[in-house]
């Protein structure tokens, strides 16, 4: 009963915490129902900014979300917090939320976080970020943050599923810049030079600006400077990043976004179906070794085997 969609989707759209909590596993773990749910919430979506913020390890995403998040607040927004480790499959997300949980907000009733691990990643994680991004959405939230640590492929795909991405580096972990994976700087609508408290945060400052003068083309791309461990610079922040926001409607820029994302969630879906029917030919071919049997335990496809993986 608490686990039909019809409930889960009415306390969704009823602002029911303890329901969306439920959602979101649901649909996290692919459990029954998780389909109908995304079907008939996906017409209440739209509403929300979804903001990307990505970095390496330590550079203070977690503390800059938690600064920010009081920053909206002020604003009476409601918001949704996403922290995406997928390096760690059960308690690395749990540590991470727990640690944006020590600062931001636990009593407060409008802001909502989880945490997602690497576990149940059939489908693909950033599909599941999506889809969770979707029930925060219908939910209501007006702001959805998702923190996905910025190393490598799957972290860049995840954050995809933003409207905007904000880089964070910090002096100490990024300061120089060459080192830095040319994936993260591609897909930074904003840069952050956190800890501006110490030494190095001016020299990886204007470090970025040089290196963003002569790479990029998109000259609008700003490089915000800040100190997360106070609050006093973050009215400056939301007013840089609502300039951002207003700029990449003016431009059109989210639709784009929001159509691309589309597109890639229905592609992994499509993968993520095609590898269910994988796993239930190779049963019904009897399991793996009776597959390597058949080739005479070599790695290659048979005129036999491909007529059976067909059929
Ligand atoms: N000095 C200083 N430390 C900071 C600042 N922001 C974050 N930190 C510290 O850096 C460490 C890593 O921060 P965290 O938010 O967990 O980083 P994340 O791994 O990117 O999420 C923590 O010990 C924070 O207290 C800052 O602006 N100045
Ligand atoms: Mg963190």
């Amino acid at each position: 009963m608490k686990n039909n969609p019809e409930f889960i989707i009415n306390g969704i759209l009823s602002g029911d915490r303890s329901v969306l909590a439920r959602g979101i596993t649901i649909v996290e773990n692919d459990l029954n129902g998780a389909e109908e749910i995304i079907s008939k919430i996906e017409e209440k979506t739209g509403n929300a900014f979804i903001l990307g913020i990505t970095g390496p390890p330590g550079a203070g995403k977690s503390t800059f979300t938690s600064s920010f998040v009081t920053e909206l607040r002020k604003q009476n927004l409601k918001i949704g917090i996403i922290a995406v480790d997928p390096s760690s499959p059960f308690t690395g997300g749990a540590v991470l939320g727990d640690r944006i949980r020590m600062r931001v907000h636990t009593k407060d009733e409008n802001v909502f976080m989880r945490s997602l691990g690497s576990r149940g990643a059939l489908g693909g994680l950033s599909l599941k970020t999506s889809r969770i991004v979707s029930l925060m959405d219908a939910f209501g939230m007006d702001v959805i943050i998702v923190e996905t640590v910025g190393v490598g492929q799957s972290e860049t795909e995840i954050s995809k599923t933003a409207d905007m991405t904000a880089v964070i580096l910090a002096p100490g972990f990024g300061d120089d810049i060459q080192a830095l994976k040319a994936g993260i700087l591609e897909i930074a609508d904003i840069f952050v030079v956190n800890k501006s408290d110490l030494a190095g945060a001016d020299k990886l400052e204007l470090e970025l600006k040089q290196t963003l003068k002569l790479n990029y083309t998109d000259t609008s791309i700003p490089v915000i400077k800040c100190c997360s461990t106070r609050d006093d610079d973050f009215e400056n922040v939301y007013s840089e990043i609502k300039k951002r926001v207003d700029y990449f409607k003016k431009e059109k820029i989210l639709d784009e976004r929001r159509l691309n994302r589309k597109r890639r969630d229905i592609y992994d879906l499509i993968k993520s179906e095609i590898e269910k029917i994988t796993e239930e030919k190779i049963k019904k071919l009897g399991g793996i070794d009776s597959i390597l049997n058949m080739t005479d335990g070599k790695v290659y496809l048979t005129e036999e085997l491909k007529n059976l993986v067909k059929m």
